[in-house]
């Protein structure tokens, strides 16, 4: 789908003119990209930044491409392809890339507990189809398929060593093999991946000094009821074990990865959908255990579990699924990235106190940074931005589902013919949706609408419809017929869980997909916001500061007699660093 303006288009803006090209001078002076001038025998040198380094790279190139793709620019498509050159340049002979453990380590595989080598291969692989589907050029995907091949030589069945034991410490080559068989109907690269998934889950790593709880290598994947450990691995082999499951049709291993996100999603999520309340091994705690202020909750989280829903979302068609991308997107995961650009959050808390010590570069405390020693998060946002078009809507050859309402165009390939429809909304400020039919078959096809869990009250062309649902049109469409979804957005109080300890006796406020957040800076002088309890039920719309064009705050009076402002919680630490939070006590 192509964006045409509003609220998501903008935040494409960012990416593209503040997110994108910055991205590629911080790569520059973190020492990424001389990494593979060393290696390439262009330079000399030591490599410099963490054991993945390469993957900053990858994430940047997939980012540039998807960029490409949405509006095409010449200097974009220069610019990846120099750097595709100079990657090109530092593979060696039989496919193997990575220039960090052959410029610091020596050794190949000798450390896959750490060395993230499998991890670096499949983000060049999703890079280099990115790249492939966004310019039609083969240079990033050659090298790509020549480290697949090696990897498939390597490891798993036709392998020389081919054992159980062909363990990365993290996850991401299970996608990325089976997006590459995607592309090039390969059938050993799905077979690889299907291997990784279940090579997976039987301590291997603890032979090399891991934990296999923090690895995800402790319960085999087909075995799991949950996700534990380090949160990005565990979502992203679950994003691949999804795709092994759907290339496959491995229905069993689908019903297993759908309670494991049932699970997930019942007692391991924030309410910004974010996910992991440990830093010790940035990993999800015990169910319920969700705190505010040590929440964790990194980006790459939300991004995992994004592609994970996603996955989940094409398998079954289940609206749980959209519904979870919709609060992961506006919540979990924009938080991370500031509303002009390139300024991030690693890490996602649901409070930061007044008088907080950030005691780490990731600590919200410092404000948002241009860049972290570790990169991760910065290009997995603008990868996800460039391709959020990707994630709005799907076509099953009977009609068209729209899981997201983001004002657009999109065209679809029906058994019946060609559909070409607009959006057109301010969602999430305004909740009336216009879909608009410029073009359809003359035989009848299903348009299906996401009626979201939240939206008691919602109706379509004045209908009421159920939450939680899509609901279904299916009849003969005439070019400019429109459909009206209404979805209410009044401001609401959400309670937690009772079993979540740390937040008991507290509140959110929600409206529409976006949660709320108090922030210092919009709170009257002398207010301490970690001593306000709330007025639930004076909660009501008010005026923002100006953060957004369109922004709908929120106000609610506190038992000390003041009016706090809240903003949503992705706009948030724009002005700074501040004390925040979400849950507030109820008086
Ligand atoms: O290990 C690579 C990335 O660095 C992980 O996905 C992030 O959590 C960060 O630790
Ligand atoms: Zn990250």
């Amino acid at each position: 789908m192509s964006l045409r303006e509003g609220f998501w288009l903008d935040r494409q803006l960012a990416n593209r003119n503040v997110s994108i090209p910055d991205g590629l001078r911080q790569l520059h002076d973190a020492g990424n990209l001389r990494n593979f001038e060393i290696a390439a025998g262009r330079a000399e040198g030591e490599a410099v930044g963490p054991i993945f380094a390469d993957s900053d790279v990858y994430k940047w190139l997939e980012a540039a491409a998807w960029e490409y793709a949405r509006e095409a620019d010449e200097q974009l498509l220069a610019d990846q392809l120099k750097i595709t050159e100079l990657v090109a340049a530092a593979q060696e002979p039989d496919g193997y890339l990575n220039t960090v453990v052959r410029l610091r380590e020596g050794k190949r595989y000798a450390h896959p507990e750490r060395d993230h080598e499998h991890y670096c291969a499949g983000h060049l692989i999703q890079a280099a189809v990115a790249q492939k589907r966004a310019t039609g050029r083969d240079d990033l995907l050659n090298v790509a398929v020549r480290v697949a091949d090696h990897l498939v030589r390597e490891f798993g069945p036709g392998s020389a060593t081919g054992s159980a034991g062909d363990v990365d410490g993290h996850p991401v080559i299970e996608t990325a093999l089976v997006e590459l068989y995607r592309e090039t109907g390969e059938r050993a690269y799905l077979d690889l991946a299907e291997w990784f998934v279940d090579a997976r889950g039987h301590a291997t790593l603890e032979r090399f000094g891991g934990n296999s709880t923090y690895l995800s290598d402790r319960v085999p994947v087909r075995e799991a009821t949950t996700v534990e450990g380090h949160a990005v691995r565990a979502v992203y082999l679950a994003t691949g074990a999804a795709d092994v499951a759907i290339e496959t049709s491995d229905s069993e291993l689908l019903a297993t990865l759908g309670r494991q996100y049932d699970h997930m999603a019942a007692t391991k999520q924030y309410v910004t959908g974010g996910l992991g309340s440990r830093w010790e091994g940035e990993a999800f705690g015990d169910p319920y255990e969700l705190p505010s202020d040590r929440a964790y909750a990194e980006t790459c989280a939300a991004i995992g579990a994004l592609q994970w829903a996603w996955r989940m979302l094409l398998a079954t068609g289940e609206a749980v699924y959209a519904d979870q991308i919709e609060r992961l997107l506006f919540n979990g995961f924009l938080a991370g990235v500031s509303l002009r650009g390139g300024d991030y959050f690693y890490v996602n808390p649901l409070q930061v106190r007044h008088d907080a010590h950030a005691d780490d570069e990731r600590n919200p405390k410092n404000g948002r940074l241009r860049w972290f020693g570790c990169a991760c998060c910065p290009p997995n946002i603008m990868r996800t931005l460039a391709s959020l078009g990707g994630y709005l809507a799907t076509t099953n050859g009977d009609g068209v589902q729209v899981h997201q309402y983001v004002p657009g165009v999109l065209r679809a390939n029906t058994d019946a013919g060609e559909v070409e429809l607009r959006v057109d909304t301010a969602y999430p400020w305004d909740g009336g949706i216009r879909i608009t039919v410029a073009e359809a078959p003359a035989e009848a096809i299903t348009l299906s609408l996401r009626v979201p869990d939240w939206a008691d009250g919602a109706t379509l062309d004045g209908v009421d419809v159920t939450p939680g649902r899509y609901a279904t049109i299916t009849r003969t469409f005439a070019a400019n017929d429109t459909l009206e979804l209404t979805l209410p957005l009044t401001p609401r109080i959400t309670h937690p869980h009772p079993r979540a300890d740390a937040l008991r006796g507290s509140v959110a406020i929600e409206r529409g997909p976006l949660v709320y957040a108090f922030e210092g800076a919009d709170q009257p002088e002398g207010v301490v916001l970690d001593d306000e309890r709330i007025e639930a039920g004076s909660v009501a719309e008010a005026s923002a500061p100006d953060l957004v064009p369109g922004i709908v705050g929120v106000s609610v009076r506190t038992a000390q007699g003041r009016e706090l402002t809240g903003i949503p919680y992705f706009a948030w630490a724009n002005r700074g660093g501040d004390d925040m939070r979400v849950w507030l006590p109820e008086s």
